[in-house]
Order: C-alpha cells, then structure tokens, then sequence
C-alpha cells in the first residue's frame, strides 16, 4: 500500500444553510457528476491555498474563511493510484458563482442533495459534513466505481 502513488486533491463546498453549492462537472474526470469544486494540489502549494484558486479557477469566487473538515483515501482494486482528497467547507464567499469550462454551478436544499449522481461514497460522508463534523476515511472502488469496503470516522480535529 505505501509504494502507491498518491496523489493530494482538494474539495471545496460552500455551505450556507439550508443550501450548498455544487458544480456539474462537465469534463475529465467525473464529468457527469454534481461535486463541490477541486482539484489537485500544485507542487510547492499549500492544500488550503489549492482549494482557494480551484474555487475562483471553477465557479470564479473567492473565499477567505475555509476550513478543513474530511481526509478521504481513494484506492481502486486494479490501480495503482491513490487520492488523497481533502475536504473544506466555507460558509461565505465574494462573487457570484458562474458556469466555467469545467463546472455549472448549481445551489442544492440539504434535502435534495442528488446523491444519485454524485460520486457513490458522497452520500456516506455528506452527513458529517452537514453536521460540522470533521471525519477521515478510505474507499476501495471496482473498475466501474463501486465500492467493495469502506471506513468512515469521526474525529474531533485533522491534526493526525
Ligand atoms: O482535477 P480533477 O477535476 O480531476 O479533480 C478531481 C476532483 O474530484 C477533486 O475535487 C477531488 C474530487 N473527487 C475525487 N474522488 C471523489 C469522490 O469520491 N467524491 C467526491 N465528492 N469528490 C471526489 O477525486
């Protein structure tokens, strides 16, 4: 497990609630999926500063408070690669979300949040995330994504 290739991304989903901002992905990886707005982290970046520019890169807004509230580990059963995802959550922001040319920006009630097109293991962690729980986790996928096993915690803070 340790000679995978990991690779570090960021998450991003402003909260305001009752309502959260997602983005249709429309290209790459996970098109066709809502998600909150991410990407990988550049060499030498901070992951907070990643998560900051994938949101004015993605939906053109900028955010100031952010904070980090889930580590997910993604492994797939015939891949080498991992990802590392980091989960933020910011509740205010400065500008209007608009579409861009890898998301369409969209403002979901937390009761109609569309797990069904979202990445399988969403709906697992979302709570937590409503909550302002902080959590870590991992994932095994099959080849067509689905998940074979799975671990969720609950953590009173990241600094592990
Ligand atoms: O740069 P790129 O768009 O390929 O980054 C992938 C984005 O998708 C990044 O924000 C992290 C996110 N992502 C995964 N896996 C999962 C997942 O299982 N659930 C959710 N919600 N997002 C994921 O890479």
């Amino acid at each position: 497990m340790e000679n995978r290739d990991k690779k570090i991304l960021t998450l991003c989903i402003i909260h305001q609630h009752p309502m959260v901002l997602l983005g249709m992905k429309k290209r790459g990886f996970g098109a066709g999926r809502w998600n909150g707005f991410g990407g990988k982290v550049n060499e030498g970046e901070e992951i907070i500063e990643a998560a900051r520019r994938e949101l004015l890169e993605e939906a053109r807004i900028i955010v100031d408070k952010v904070e980090h509230v889930g580590i997910l580990d993604f492994f797939w059963k015939d891949k080498s690669e991992v990802l590392e995802v980091n989960i933020f959550k910011a509740n205010d922001f400065k500008g209007e979300p608009v579409e861009s040319e890898e998301m369409k920006p969209e403002w979901f009630h937390i009761d109609e949040i569309p797990f069904m097109e979202m990445w399988p293991d969403d709906k697992y962690w979302f709570p937590l995330f409503l909550k302002d729980r902080k959590f870590i986790g991992r994932f095994l996928f099959d080849d067509s994504d689905n998940i074979l096993e799975q671990e969720l915690r609950e953590m009173q803070s990241l600094n592990i």
